[in-house]
């Protein structure tokens, strides 16, 4: 199962451009609010060093795939209607899009940060919105989103606990297992808010919302229309606010992309720089809109921002690493004999054993030990993984 990154925001920011620039899926984009009814899902990338460099071979295609030494790992992208004040109580098509994130494991906010979209996502002229507000709103709508669902049945679960002395945390857990908040995100946000677990009848109003947004999924922010002034200030008011932000221009990676995959010019999501074709003719608008890119957005960005997004999103947000796993640690081979194929993104602080279960149940169940590739160390089943790790299996029920 590949990770799974949600995008969000109000309607009329971009998120279907980033989208679809992030997929190369062709979906509808128009400076209008809700564009998007049903959510868009397709696959984009993460990008990373790839291994196949340090160990001087050419790898062979599997979940991921490695170009120039930079290896591409799947993830899923679901691109969400937009969202409006008031839609936790169904509002615009508030409860819909509260259903597509259900399965994210982290957020991306895609804000207006030009400040030309109100907050319905009505165009307006740059600099008249203040994007911060839209941060505000976004975290409000998904904590009461939460908050009505934890305070369903609360009374009842107080009495369970207090009364027939059941444990909080499983009851929780229940509740909430559906929204892909697990109990880790509990016992983290027990620990943070220091909460009286024992006693949840004596947890005030405020209390609980200070808890439930504990469990609020993670998200960055991703700045985006950059290329239109005045985005450029409000993006240093956008970084007081406690998340990170990533400066963004979609519909330059989009077209960048697009013009990549027709071969006018070569571009890997991510650089900072493209390089037309040679022997390719550009009609005087082509030429036009890549210099425009390139002085409004590469240059004074460094990218178009959308690859940078996504890739933080799960290297840097979920603190997430790579890990190589093969069956061979001499030939780096899998057992269909292909080099290095897959890449699997796992949270730091996964363990071999742990690791094993995410490829096969099968094999953790049956896990003797590990060889660590590079150094080709014995470890066992405790051993925590590193980033670009490559790692041998051995288990009594099967081979990775
Ligand atoms: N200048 C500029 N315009 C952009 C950028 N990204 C998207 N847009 C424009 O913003 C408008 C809205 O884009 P969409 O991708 O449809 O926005 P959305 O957030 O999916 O909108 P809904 O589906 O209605 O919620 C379109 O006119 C896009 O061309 C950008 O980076 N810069
Ligand atoms: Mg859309």
């Amino acid at each position: 199962m590949p990770r799974v990154v949600g995008v969000v925001g109000k309607p009329n920011v971009g998120k279907s451009t980033f989208f679809s620039a992030a997929t190369l899926a062709h979906v509808p984009i128009a400076n209008y609010p809700f564009t998007t009814i049903k959510p868009n899902i397709g696959m984009g990338y993460v990008r990373t060093h790839c291994v196949c460099r340090e160990f001087n071979v050419t790898d062979n295609p599997g979940n991921s795939t490695c170009v120039n030494g930079i290896r591409l790992i799947p993830v899923e992208i679901v691109d969400c209607a937009g969202l409006v004040p008031g839609a936790w109580q169904g509002r615009g098509l508030g409860n819909q899009f509260l259903d597509e994130i259900r399965q994210a494991d982290a957020l991306i906010h895609v804000v207006d940060a030009s400040g030309s979209t109100d907050s319905e996502g009505k165009p307006c002229d740059p600099g008249t919105h203040d994007p911060r507000e839209d941060v505000r709103f976004l975290e409000h709508e998904l904590d009461m989103w939460l908050l009505q669902i934890v305070k369903k049945e609360w009374d009842r679960a107080v009495r369970r606990v207090e009364g027939a002395k059941e444990d909080l945390t499983p009851i929780l857990e229940e509740k909430l297992s559906g929204l892909g908040i697990k109990k880790d995100h509990i016992i983290r946000a027990r620990a943070k808010t220091g909460l009286n677990f024992e006693r949840p009848g004596s947890w005030s109003d405020d209390q609980i919302l200070r808890f439930v947004s504990e469990l609020r999924k993670p998200l960055l922010i991703a700045a985006n229309k950059m290329d239109v002034s005045p985005a450029e200030k409000n993006l240093e008011t956008l970084g007081g606010l406690g998340h990170m932000v990533v400066p963004c221009c979609a519909e330059a990676e989009l077209a960048l992309r697009r013009a990549a995959e027709k071969e006018i010019l070569s571009y890997l999501p991510g650089d900072s720089n493209f390089k037309i074709a040679e022997n390719r003719q550009l009609t005087p608008e082509q030429v036009n809109a890549l210099t425009r890119i390139r002085e409004k957005v590469l240059l004074p960005l460094g990218s178009t921002g959308v690859q940078d997004a996504l890739s933080l999103a799960f290297f840097k947000l979920l603190q997430m690493i790579a890990v190589y796993p093969v069956e061979d640690p001499e030939k780096l081979t899998d057992h269909k004999g292909r080099i290095l194929p897959d890449a699997y993104l796992v949270p730091y602080g996964t363990t071999a054993k742990e690791f094993a279960g995410t490829i096969h149940s099968d094999l953790a169940a049956g896990f003797l030990y590990a060889t660590e590739v590079r150094s080709k160390m014995r470890v066992a089943d405790d051993y925590v993984l590193k980033d670009n790790d490559v790692i041998s299996i051995v288990s009594a029920k099967r081979h990775a």
